[in-house]
């Protein structure tokens, strides 16, 4: 198997913590501007140019959630992902889209309009995404309520997008330091070694992050 992704990428990081949570081996193939030859790989595999792409004998998967599925059907390991319970598995879904749509999106929002040419801003869009992510925030608090992981006792794909988008999100907008369970999440989730590993391998390149990474996680 070959991902095509780079460590700072929220999106990368979301497949990586699943691939390390089971112990699932590939090759890695970074992307960087400097490397013409896998970025022109990476561009036929995917001329809308979004990491992370998997290759996998032959099939190329592209998004991050549908790559996760992906590993649960032909790669599953000790820690499933996605439950059995179609109930189940239907909240963890409802969860990724959760932190896809309402944190990771209006995450994003913020930092590429910082880096926007100054006249190109969008500073009405800015507004609403902070919103966003505060009734996000807000929402999540009372959602945790009770629940060691986003879906309850069990690490699930829900969590692998929860990681990194509370992750940077956090940098981006902070959240309410009253928000006690999210904060305790947000904590636990830095905790956990899959995702540990992929903050570790993306320390090198905070100095990319456009609104200066703080000086903590
Ligand atoms: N919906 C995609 C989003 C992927 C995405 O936004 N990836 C970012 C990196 S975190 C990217 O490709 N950025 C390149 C760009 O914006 O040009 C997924 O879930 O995989």
């Amino acid at each position: 198997m070959k991902l095509y992704a780079h460590p700072f990428s929220s999106y990368c990081q979301k497949v990586l913590t699943a691939l390390y949570e089971n112990d699932i081996q590939f090759e890695y193939r970074v992307l960087s501007a400097d490397d013409t030859e896998t970025m022109a790989e990476f561009g036929r595999l995917w001329p809308l140019q979004r990491f992370p792409v998997l290759v996998d004998a032959g099939q190329t998967i592209r998004e991050a959630t549908i790559i996760v599925e992906h590993l649960e059907i032909h790669h599953p390991g000790p820690t499933r992902l996605i439950p059995s319970d179609p109930g189940a598995a239907l909240e963890v879904r409802f969860l990724d889209r959760f932190f896809d749509n309402y944190v990771s999106t209006p995450q994003q929002k913020i930092v590429f309009d910082s880096i926007r040419p100054e006249g190109e801003r969008d500073r009405y869009g800015v507004r609403e995404a902070q919103g966003m992510l505060d009734s996000a925030y807000r929402w999540l608090d009372e959602a945790m309520a009770g629940r060691q992981w986003a879906a309850g006792d069990a690490f699930s794909l829900a969590d692998c997008a929860a990681a990194p988008a509370l992750f940077y999100a956090d940098w981006t907008h902070p959240i309410d330091p009253a928000l006690d369970r999210v904060h305790g999440y947000r904590r636990r989730l830095l905790a956990r070694a899959s995702f540990s590993r992929a903050v570790e391998e993306a320390r090198p390149y905070r100095r990319l992050f456009p609104l200066g990474a703080p000086d903590r996680d």
